[in-house]
């Protein structure tokens, strides 16, 4: 079952790769706006997780520079589960007056996304 997953991951990642969407390029000073509200976001997520794939396609499509933290890294997972409440990717982490929301599900994530930075 494990080498399934590894191949059907390899597999998601090269298709990823050969058809990766456009990236959305905008003038500097505007995606330097951009890139000052992102950096308070952060996308827990597996490389090759197809949900966290689809979310970083919609990043990419948007332009949005946005940490990526590798959820198997102990110290990562550690965080996502004590504050967060899941072992679950994607999970889009955004610091927002003060406080921490933890977005779980890549629909709301993209829908988030799209809504703030279309
Ligand atoms: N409906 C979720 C599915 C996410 C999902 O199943 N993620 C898997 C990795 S591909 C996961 O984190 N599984 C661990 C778990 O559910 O505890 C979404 O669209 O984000």
């Amino acid at each position: 079952m494990f080498i399934v997953r590894w191949i059907l991951g390899r597999i998601i990642l090269i298709l990823n790769f050969i058809f990766a969407p456009k990236k959305r390029k905008r003038p500097q000073d505007e995606q330097s706006k951009i890139d000052a509200e992102t950096k308070l976001l952060a996308l827990y997520e597996y490389k090759a997780c197809p949900f966290c794939v689809k979310v970083r396609r919609a990043m990419r499509r948007q332009g949005l520079n946005i940490e990526t933290l590798d959820a198997k890294q102990d110290d990562h997972k550690t965080r996502l589960v004590s504050q967060g409440g899941h072992a679950k990717v994607p999970c889009l982490r955004i610091e927002e007056n003060g406080e921490t929301r933890w977005m779980y599900e890549s629909s709301d994530i993209i829908n988030y996304l799209d809504k703030r930075f279309a």
